[in-house]
């Protein structure tokens, strides 16, 4: 067997040069290979149908005051003014979605339910649309009979306007929202859970409140809420879990997880060890500790947040009960790594830097690191226990920057699959239980606030023609 050997674990510097080698042995039977999406990136047909508005519909449009430049030009939320109104068409296209995924002969389908398809104005007492239910059935049942098992997202940021502005006002930030979530995965439960036994409640709650509710660089562009958001996305996932357990588990039998997102932080030198620790806290920790470890925030976080001067919400006893192993696996996203340093003026008392030597990608935010994905799932495995919940990779993959040809060439890409995927076969050789993998994304997509400038696809998508999807 080859192992892997990199320098920078012995000589300690962490942006010393590595060399990879590609592992070759082979992965377990029933390894769920897969591919991944998410409604908003892909469907479009925003008004078709009866589909009500998502945020991401009204951020994507909007065009305010606020984003006037200094020369009175427009600006928009969305670089080049995109939208998702079209997007990769998949709402008119599945059957060639469909066609794609068999070609590439992926054993799962990850992929979100619109909440605005389904329930227009966000609760089913106020109507449910019936051309929605028929689509996901459709793509549920086709997949199910090309031996693909759909693992289905209940919640990809697209909230319905509806909850946002009028149901629950200020969205994830009212505290009222955790109920109004469990309702719909029920919805989602009882009308496809006698067939999807693969739930995902929330796709990386970290990434969608500290982007859209506290910084505001996304939908639906609100600041100041990271704590209070961050805290009712546990509750309703939570409830969602408790729902499905009391309501569904006994007939169904299906599973239902959470995933979240993580970086691996890496300390600069050995002085920063604790306060990579408390990043890995702050970033996984907070939901990973109260969901898959004690049911409460970790006493480290705690500390972290009093001594920022901030205030941490808190669970009641009932909820920590609750709180308390509502998972049956966990689902992880994980793109990239950063080093962690010390800095007295920065918040938390801590900065994340890279290395000058990492490859870049098409993404700011990206850059190729496999080895920090091996520690990354070490550390899970060590901390919360991949043995009494499997790990599964719902999100991995890189970007390029749309340079308005059709590349087809994605030698890149393929380094990144081969190095992420060896990095993580060497973590199951270590005794990590990862289950499945599912790369992101099986075709360029609305990539949120980046529009179509960033493409993470498998197949390249022609966006302004006929959307049409090329492979090599
Ligand atoms: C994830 N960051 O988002 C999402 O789950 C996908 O919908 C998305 O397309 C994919 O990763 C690629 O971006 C992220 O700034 C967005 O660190 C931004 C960050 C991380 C994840």
């Amino acid at each position: 067997m080859i192992r892997f050997f990199f320098f920078s674990t012995i000589f300690g510097d962490p942006c010393g040069n590595s060399r990879e080698v590609i592992e070759v042995s082979p992965f377990p039977e029933g390894f769920l290979w897969g591919l991944a999406t998410a409604s908003y990136q892909i469907e479009g047909s925003w008004r078709e149908d009866g589909r009500g508005n998502s945020i991401w519909d009204d951020y994507s449009h909007y065009w305010g005051k606020e984003n006037i430049n200094v020369n009175g030009e427009q600006r928009c939320n969305v670089d080049k003014c995109h939208t998702g109104d079209i997007a990769c068409d998949s709402y008119k296209q599945w059957n060639r979605d469909l066609a794609l995924l068999k070609n590439t002969n992926v054993k799962t389908y990850r992929f979100s339910l619109s909440w605005s398809r389904l329930l227009p104005y966000g609760t089913e007492d106020l109507g449910v649309n019936q051309y929605g239910v028929e689509y996901y059935n459709k793509m549920i049942n086709d997949l199910l009979e090309n031996d693909i098992v759909p693992f289905v997202t209940i919640y990809h940021w697209d909230l319905p306007s509806e909850v946002q502005n009028i149901i629950a006002p200020g969205g994830w930030v009212n505290s009222s929202i955790s109920d109004i979530f469990a309702d719909y995965a029920e919805f989602c439960f009882r009308a496809f859970g006698d067939r999807v036994k693969n739930w995902i409640t929330l796709n990386e709650p970290g990434i969608f409140v500290d982007q859209g509710y506290h910084e505001g660089i996304m939908a639906p562009g609100m600041k100041g809420h990271m704590l209070d958001a961050r805290f009712n996305t546990i509750l309703a996932h939570v409830k969602a879990y408790r729902r499905y357990d009391s309501k569904y588990r006994a007939t169904q039998k299906g599973q239902v997880g959470i995933t979240l997102f993580s970086m691996w932080n890496e300390p600069e030198t050995n002085q920063e060890n604790q306060l990579a620790a408390l990043k890995m806290e702050l970033d996984l920790g907070w939901w990973a500790e109260p969901i898959f470890g004690s049911g409460d925030f970790a006493p480290g976080l705690k500390k972290m947040i009093a001594d920022a001067g901030k205030n941490l919400p808190t669970f009641t006893d009932e909820q920590i009960a609750l709180n308390k192993g509502a998972s049956d696996f966990f689902g992880l996203n994980h793109y990239t790594t950063r080093i962690i340093r010390a800095c007295n003026s920065c918040e938390f008392e801590l900065e994340e830097v890279e290395c000058d030597s990492w490859p870049t990608t098409g993404s700011v935010w990206l850059r190729p690191v496999p080895w920090g994905f091996e520690k990354l799932l070490e550390f899970i495995h060590k901390r919360w226990d991949t043995d009494k919940y499997p790990l599964y990779v719902t999100e991995n993959g890189a970007s390029s920057k749309d340079d308005g040809l059709q590349d087809l060439n994605d030698q890149f890409r393929v380094d990144y699959y081969k190095t992420y995927v060896s990095a993580m076969k060497r973590a199951m050789i270590n005794g990590v239980n990862v289950k499945g993998y599912m790369a992101w994304s099986l075709m360029d997509n609305f990539e949120w606030a980046r529009g179509y400038t960033e493409r993470f696809g498998v197949h390249w998508v022609d966006f302004n023609g006929k959307i049409k999807i090329l492979t090599n």
